[in-house]
């Protein structure tokens, strides 16, 4: 949590950032007749009937402003015209370590009030003017009667805003995607040394520099079939007599921004290393395309269409490539999305509605896609192609009328190997697109 952009450029990328933020902000309360906006940073719990705490994490919307996504309790105060204020809870208590004093980089654009603890803050919720308040609701109950709590069309305005980055967001995602990619070349080593998943877990976690509590998301580490399984959450302490496959899928945080990197490997050069290479060609093909103006869904849909084309090539499917799609072959390979937004949240807000707040629903055929929406300059995106041999979905091919077009001799011997899945992080432009993952 603690590396960051380069210093150099750090203090006016945050200068810049906070601005950015005081203007929109300043203009979306006018707009909805509100004279503040407060933030609260959330509050950790105890697990029930017991006096251990969940790891925490701050809210987003917090996060979005301030480089502290582990403060807890913490107060921030948005009023047109005046420095934005933070009460930061420092707590009086001999069992904890304090926080880090505010560094003066990030400090010296807010009043900095330091307290003991949130009853600090909470008169400041009855001050006699037009507030909106963001938090959870159970962390205020009554307290909050002053103010309107996480009122919906500001807190969509709001979201919306997060959705084009400023050059401070986008430059902590860089350095969490080159944090990341540490990482990733120590799993990649810990493999090919046949390490088991949890020493690969930790291969990633020492040469990233994380603890498994600050990364953004938990880690995907598979071997073999688990490189099927989608959302795998075990990590295998022993090894297994022979590993022929590697997808892991892990990212790494920095200031609260989230990196989202997936790789896979072959421990072999066979058909599953070719088809690696393809995806890995397809993957490269379309994070190029991450251009202002087009529409996500679209690249989604050329995602299938890549997809198709390798399941022909590879002679997996003989069918045409628009009549593999118009029998949704391609779904049992690629049952996600292509990707989504990434920022404070690893699937960020306002994936699926306009700029106006309008709902964009995924078509039918993909109900997974989390992205729905024309690409902005300035959005951040994951590009994530996949290819999976997945048992359950397999079965229900072979049930349909064109499993005789499919080489289920092939795709047996693929099995063992789990599956596919690319992903980097990608910064959309009006031309080029700027791949954090690949030019870090
Ligand atoms: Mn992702």
């Amino acid at each position: 949590m603690t590396e960051m952009p380069r210093p150099e450029h750090r203090d006016s990328l945050y200068r810049h950032h906070v601005a950015t933020l005081s203007d929109k902000t300043e203009r979306l309360l006018a707009r909805a007749g509100y004279d503040r906006l407060l933030l609260h940073s959330g509050r950790s719990h105890p697990r029930f009937q017991d006096d251990y705490h969940a790891p925490f994490r701050a809210h987003p919307h917090f996060v979005a402003w301030l480089p502290l996504p582990l403060n807890a309790d913490c107060l921030l105060e948005i009023q047109p015209g005046s420095r934005p204020k933070l009460w930061l809870v420092v707590p009086d208590d001999f069992w904890h370590a304090p926080p880090e004093a505010p560094a003066s980089w990030w400090a010296d654009h807010y009043d900095v009030e330091i307290v003991a603890d949130a009853d600090a803050w909470q008169p400041a919720l009855e001050a006699p003017t037009a507030t909106a308040l963001i938090g959870d609701p159970a962390d205020f109950g009554t307290l909050g009667r002053h103010a309107d709590l996480n009122p919906p069309e500001l807190l969509g305005r709001l979201d919306e805003m997060r959705t084009v980055k400023t050059e401070w967001q986008i430059e902590c995602m860089r350095e969490a995607n080159r944090i990341a990619m540490r990482g990733h070349q120590a799993a990649a080593e810990a493999f090919a040394s046949g390490a088991s998943e949890l020493e690969i877990h930790l291969a990633y976690l020492k040469a990233a520099g994380h603890e498994p509590n600050t990364l953004p998301y938990n880690s995907i580490v598979g071997l073999n079939e688990h490189c099927a399984i989608l959302h795998y959450q075990y990590r295998e302490v022993s090894p297994p007599r022979r590993s022929r496959s590697f997808l892991i899928d892990a990212g790494a945080d920095c200031h609260g921004y989230a990196a989202d990197i997936t790789r896979t490997y072959s421990a072999d050069e066979g058909v599953f290393g070719d088809l690696i290479r393809e995806m890995d060609a397809l993957q490269q093909r379309l994070a190029g395309r991450m251009q202002a103006g087009r529409s996500y869904v679209d690249l989604h849909r050329e995602a299938h269409r890549g997809v198709a084309e390798i399941l022909r090539q590879s002679g997996i499917c003989d069918m045409e490539i628009d009549a593999m799609l118009e029998a949704e072959v391609t779904s049992t390979f690629l049952p996600h999305g292509l990707g989504h937004f990434l920022g404070v949240q690893v699937h960020d807000v306002a994936g699926q509605r306009a700029p106006d707040g309008s709902p964009l629903p995924p078509p039918s055929e993909y109900p997974m896609l989390r992205l729905t929406r024309e690409l902005e300059s300035g959005n951040v995106v994951t590009v994530e192609p996949g290819l999976y041999f997945i048992p359950s979905l397999l079965a229900e091919l072979k049930e349909k009328p064109i499993s005789g077009r499919m080489d289920w001799r092939a795709i047996e011997q693929l099995v063992p190997y789990g599956g596919i899945r690319i992903e980097d992080d990608v910064v959309v432009r009006p031309e080029t697109p700027d791949n954090l993952t690949r030019r870090g």
